[in-house]
């Protein structure tokens, strides 16, 4: 997500490799765009001498060193100042939003287009921080007055938990009761009578309520412009985020580029290798990108992924595995699954089916062939054989 006109269809279509909308004016996104994007990880297989054979996802790099694992990724959208309230494509745009785990925002660093996403220059892209953490704000605090007179009464009088009754009201947005008692222990929020809470203080709540449940990664685009590195510079002393600097453009061209085979690029490397010759216009191209690739490292684009599922959401990454390490039609490592930090496991077990979850016996870990109880903390790229009944 992030204002019109950033970068937000060019960085999903480079993750994605979808075909969708890229145009230099604000609002060429109107419904949202869902995909596949991918985490890239090491792989288990080229521990025992193998080449996995991904159902979903695929593998890269010699030996199959690299895999990339799915998730789901959404395109919307640009979101304006006063969205809350209806301006642009206001609601609508919110509850596009709903079912996000975590956002990336993309922010045009290049100072070139307005807080409209109109060309301008000079604009500070700060700014649209401020503009877009100001609009997620009040759309949770709006979610919470709609309802909070007569709720916060009922609350009281009927002795409901709180932070149930307000899971419940945004159940929409994934937000959970856990969640809730998290956010008034964090910050120390008293609960014992929400009717007497003041505007700034039920504003508070919000605003803390949607950091925890909406955590938020800026994706610093455009850094090929020419202010793009001063902006950078400045937004980093500002702000505390996760900020990465990213080259979405660059990262479609390379991207595309190894897919029509003009090029070998692995997505999140410094470098790639040419295996054609290449027209004067498509090396002039890639030798721009290249010079980004040196100064940065990467584009970007694959680091935002990986840190928003990894830093951000803290998923790791589990293959399920039996002893040979291939499926019954002879498929290495088929399956990598994403899950949330702490599942032991038995929910691996459920992930795969609630039957094998009931008949669960034990797990064997397949690199040290120790087997592990129903309560075994799953690490990331851990390989896994559960046996059962
Ligand atoms: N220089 C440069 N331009 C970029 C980069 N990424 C995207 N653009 C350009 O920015 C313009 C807008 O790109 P889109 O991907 O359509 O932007 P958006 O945020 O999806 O826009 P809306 O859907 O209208 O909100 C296009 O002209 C892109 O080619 C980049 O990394 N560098
Ligand atoms: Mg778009």
């Amino acid at each position: 997500m992030g204002k019109p006109n950033v970068g937000k269809s060019t960085f999903f279509k480079a993750a994605t490799l979808m075909d969708v909308l890229i145009a230099n004016y604000p609002f060429a996104t109107i419904k949202p765009n869902h995909g596949m994007a991918y985490v890239k990880i090491e792989d288990l297989a080229p521990e025992f001498e193998k080449i996995s054979n991904p159902r979903e996802g695929y593998v890269k790099g010699p030996g199959g060193k690299w895999r990339f694992v799915p998730f789901e990724l959404m395109d919307v959208a640009g979101l304006v100042e006063g969205a809350s309230e209806g301006k642009g494509l206001g609601n609508q745009f919110l509850d596009d939003l709903a079912a996000a785990d975590a956002f990336i925002h993309v922010v045009d660093m290049s100072g070139e287009t307005d807080g409209e996403g109109k060309p301008s220059e000079n604009y500070y892209p700060g700014k649209d921080i401020k503009i877009i953490e100001k609009e997620l704000d009040l759309w949770y605090l709006g979610i919470l007055k709609k309802v909070w007179g007569g709720f916060a009464r009922t609350v009281e009088m009927q002795k409901k938990k709180f932070e149930e009754a307000v899971a419940k009201q945004f159940s929409g947005l994934k937000v959970k009761g856990d969640d809730v008692k998290h956010v008034i222990l964090k910050n120390k929020i008293n609960v014992d009578k929400p009717s007497a809470w003041t505007n700034v203080e039920l504003s508070n709540f919000a605003r803390a309520l949607r950091k925890y449940t909406k955590p938020m990664i800026i994706a610093a685009n455009k850094m090929d412009r020419p202010n793009s590195e001063a902006n950078l510079e400045k937004i980093k002393a500002e702000y505390d985020y996760t900020i990465i600097p990213c080259f979405s453009d660059g990262e479609l061209a390379l991207r595309e580029a190894d897919k029509h085979g003009l090029i070998e690029y692995i997505p999140g490397d410094g470098n790639f290798k040419s295996l054609k010759d290449l027209s004067i216009e498509q090396k002039r191209a890639l030798d721009k990108i290249k010079e980004i690739l040196d100064k940065q490292g990467s584009t970007g684009v694959q680091e935002v992924l990986n840190k928003v599922v990894f830093d951000i959401l803290h998923y790791l990454c589990i293959f399920p595995a039996g002893a040979k390490l291939s499926d019954s039609k002879g498929n290495v490592l088929p399956d990598c699954y994403l899950m949330p930090l702490g599942s032991t496991a038995l929910d691996f077990a459920y992930r795969l089916h609630s039957d094998i979850a009931r008949d669960f016996v034990k797990a064997i870990d397949i690199r040290t062939k120790q087997a592990v109880g129903k309560d075994y903390k799953i690490k990331h790229r851990d390989g896994l054989e559960i046996m059962t009944k």
